[in-house]
């Protein structure tokens, strides 16, 4: 099969083209990488052309051998749909996850993202906290949640606490809460070590005054979840733009009621009193 024709990748395509279209992808912001399953990568092997080997940039002993697709660096999302064997690759990595090597696209030059120690290192972490189960990394620079890291303190227990409450289906679809890197160089080892560590707890990790990571299963988890948290974000800003302070919102009482009716475990480290 023609790595075009691929289920993954019209689903990787479609994602990068709805992350545009969502105004989170401005020039070349932003990246989304997949972990191909192994029979995806086999129905597609005889359309691939291996190039010579690069340093990731940091280690990740436990991808060792995988395979990824990949938005490719100073690439636009606005192009992805419209020319993808331009924009976008695969590659694999060697038997001791130190180096890469580009075995599908980018036809007309170049390297995966910029954000490829960070892609991995979060892969590597979620892969094992989840039994393989996460596949899917996803950055994009949405607007509103930028916007709140100016205004509310750099803290986990924070961010979680004001997107849980602008809109109730929050706690359910990130009842583990969500991180927060403080400002840090992008592109480098340092910022993915910092983001890792927290996506050993969360499934989103803000970058302040830049943008988010999130994790997930597929595409349409990740995605919803990136959507679901800007939109929270969204709504807060309105609130915050109409007055300073809410004149009633969802208490901790009620998010313990929800946690039993929904059957999730909300951390108690996020219901503290105001
Ligand atoms: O330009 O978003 O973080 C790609 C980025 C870097
Ligand atoms: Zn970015």
């Amino acid at each position: 099969m023609r790595v075009l024709d691929a289920e993954f990748v019209k689903n990787f395509i479609r994602t990068a083209n709805d992350g545009w279209e969502q105004g989170w992808h401005e020039r070349n912001g932003g990246n989304l990488s997949y972990r191909i399953r192994l029979e995806e990568v086999e129905a597609v092997k005889e359309d691939f052309e291996p190039k010579e080997w690069q340093p990731i940039g940091t280690t990740v002993p436990k991808l060792a051998k995988e395979y990824f697709i990949v938005t490719g660096s100073g690439k636009y999302f606005r192009n992805v749909i419209i020319k993808p064997e331009d924009s976008i690759c695969i590659i694999e990595l060697d038997e001791k996850g130190e180096n890469y090597r580009i075995v599908w696209g980018l036809v007309n030059g170049g390297r995966p993202t910029s954000e490829l120690p960070t892609h991995l290192m979060n892969h590597e972490v979620k892969m094992i906290a989840t039994g393989g189960k996460h596949r899917v990394i996803y950055h994009a620079h949405p607007t509103n949640i930028i916007a709140l890291t100016f205004v509310l303190p750099l803290e986990d227990k924070v961010f979680t606490r004001e997107l849980w409450e602008m809109s109730t289906e929050c706690p359910v679809i990130f009842p583990e809460g969500v991180g927060v890197v403080p400002w840090m160089v992008p592109g480098g080892r340092d910022i993915a070590v910092a983001t890792s560590e927290l996506m050993k707890k969360y499934n989103l990790a803000i970058w302040a005054h830049h943008g988010m990571f999130a994790s997930g299963e597929d595409f349409d988890l990740t995605f919803g979840l990136m959507h679901t948290a800007e939109k929270s974000a969204e709504i807060l800003v309105k609130m915050l733009s109409m007055q300073p302070n809410k004149r009633q919102t969802i208490t901790p009482d009620n998010f313990r009621d929800l946690a039993k009716d929904f059957n999730v475990t909300l951390p108690e480290e996020f219901l503290y009193e105001k």
